[in-house]
């Protein structure tokens, strides 16, 4: 068996703080009279808190000036900081353990490669961060995904080829950014959302040992 790079995106892979960004994200969007709706919030999957901003705003056909646009984002963060300050080993994904357990008793590379810059604050709350040997999150790229910027650094972190990494994401972005990188895309969501990944899973309880073994070959 090789070595090979496990990469894992968070939100969405590891937890579900889409909600979390849902609730931050309209709160801010009604107080500036713009209309925030679910299927908005999906298309902010993966992408980061700036890119996510200037959408919204685009949506409402606003603008701001620099200094109310930096306030914006401190403020949807605080409220959503007060969200994940209330996480725990509970809110983790269902056989997400299971799997990162099985690669490290296979000696496998592990990485997270996440687009948030509060990913290490949410591994601590749900006790997950030991299992990491590499965290590229989103104090540590310029460009975002579908840049593979995230998942490249990830892979030179583990000191693994691009080649040999395997990516897991829920977010079209982030399918679009391991495809980028020249990595094994595998998607966790649905199959017509996510059809540019090389393998799609509804979630972790669909995917097999003998799947994640045949990927270490
Ligand atoms: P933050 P991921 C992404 O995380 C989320 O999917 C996206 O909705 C969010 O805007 C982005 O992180 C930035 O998050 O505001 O915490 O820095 O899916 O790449 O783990
Ligand atoms: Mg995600």
């Amino acid at each position: 068996m090789t070595r090979k790079g496990f990469i894992f995106d968070l939100d969405g892979v590891i937890v579900d703080t889409a909600k979390y960004h849902f609730l931050a994200w309209k709160n801010l969007a009604n107080s500036l009279g713009i209309d925030f709706t679910k299927e908005q919030n999906e298309q902010l999957k993966g992408v980061s808190r700036i890119n996510s901003l200037e959408k919204i705003l685009n949506w409402g056909n606003k603008t701001v000036s620099a200094d109310e646009f930096q306030k914006l984002l401190v403020q949807k963060n605080e409220e959503y900081l007060e969200y994940i300050t209330k996480m725990d080993e509970s809110e983790i994904l269902p056989d997400t353990e299971k799997i990162l357990d099985f690669l490290i008793q296979n000696n496998q590379g592990i990485a997270l490669g996440s687009a948030s810059k509060n990913a290490v604050p949410i591994l601590e709350k749900i006790n997950l961060l030991s299992k990491f040997e590499c965290i590229v999150d989103g104090n540590s790229v310029i460009k975002g995904k579908p840049n593979p910027e995230v998942f490249l650094k990830a892979a030179d972190g583990l000191q693994v080829p691009p080649a040999e990494c395997i990516v897991f994401e829920d977010s079209i972005a982030g399918i679009q950014a391991a495809n980028a990188a020249d990595m094994i895309s595998i998607g966790i969501g649905e199959q017509n959302v996510l059809y540019e990944a090389d393998y799609v899973f509804k979630d972790f309880t669909e995917l097999s040992v003998e799947f994640l073994k045949s990927l270490m070959n």
